[in-house]
């Protein structure tokens, strides 16, 4: 068994980042021997020590809207990934560099100057202090989620038509804009569904037995995560944005944030451990 997680508005609340709701399921399915595996629009250095926190430390992550991945020593393989850093992971960036993605953003904000409806303010563009009081979190912590690897997060200040006009150049540059909670993240062709596929197969060609999935997220950047697996979970949202996965194996919770994510666990996994998924009749 995988359990695939969301982190903000997920199994962490939008507002405080607390998670304590989570903590009997999290020691449950470590009992269990389940990976608890982060999939997110955090950044790897923010997800280091927030997974030592949460306790799966020896589960892999996905960072980044799925452009980093980062793989304990039991999940790599000996051919494939020759170099384990002193963290003890190797990482894959299956997604497009930092640096081109903000050399193509400042093009198109150029390029789109006289478009009145297009407004953008990109995260390394914001101060320390803004960006700390706009989500919440403190310095300390904000400074580690301007550390960018393969995705930026902008808040958009202008209007529909202006977000299209970006989109559409982007694309051009094999780049597209995805919603998180706060943000729009811009990042390459990965998503958090290929990122999921790909652990998948790589559990797959390790153990030689398919696992069974479950997923829980809350927002529109989830949606290709919860179609990627067995059993999904929406997590009813802090944002009134729209989350509609295709998925026929999809429970949404009445609690938000980390309650909701335990009321998700507990619907698919709490009281029969083989129940049969719609999928499957
Ligand atoms: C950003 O991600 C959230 C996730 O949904 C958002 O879009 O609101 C990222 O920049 C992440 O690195 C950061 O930790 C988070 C803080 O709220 O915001
Ligand atoms: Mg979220
Ligand atoms: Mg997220």
């Amino acid at each position: 068994r995988l359990l695939f997680t969301d982190l903000d508005g997920s199994l962490l609340d939008h507002h405080n980042y607390d998670w304590s709701p989570a903590v009997p399921w999290l020691s449950r399915l470590k009992e269990r021997g389940v990976p608890v595996i982060p999939v997110t629009s955090k950044t790897r250095s923010e997800i280091l020590p927030l997974r030592r926190a949460l306790g799966c430390e020896n589960a892999p992550f996905v960072a980044e809207n799925g452009a980093v991945v980062g793989l304990p020593a039991d999940w790599c393989h000996a051919r494939l990934d020759r170099h384990i850093g002193r963290d003890g992971l190797a990482i894959q960036t299956l997604g497009v560099d930092i640096g081109f993605i903000r050399q193509r953003l400042n093009i198109w904000r150029a390029r789109l100057e006289d478009m009145p409806g297009m407004a953008f303010t990109t995260m390394s563009e914001m101060t320390l202090e803004a960006l700390s009081d706009f989500t919440g979190l403190p310095e300390s912590e904000a400074r580690l989620a301007r550390l960018r690897e393969g995705s930026e997060p902008l808040t958009w200040e202008g209007d529909e038509s202006g977000l299209e006009a970006l989109r559409q150049g982007l694309a051009g540059d094999g780049l597209q804009l995805v919603r998180g909670g706060r943000f729009w993240h811009a990042t390459g062709h990965s998503h958090k569904g290929n990122a999921v596929n790909w652990l998948i197969e790589r559990f797959q060609a390790l153990k030689g037995t398919k696992p069974q999935t479950l997923a829980l997220g809350d927002g529109p950047n989830d949606i290709a995560m919860l179609e990627a697996v067995d059993q999904a979970v929406v997590i009813r949202g802090c944002h009134g944005l729209e989350v509609a996965p295709q998925q026929a194996a999809l429970y949404r919770t009445e609690a938000t944030g980390p309650t909701g994510w335990a009321e998700g666990v507990a619907y698919w996994w709490g009281r029969d451990e083989h129940r049969v998924t719609p999928a499957a009749l």
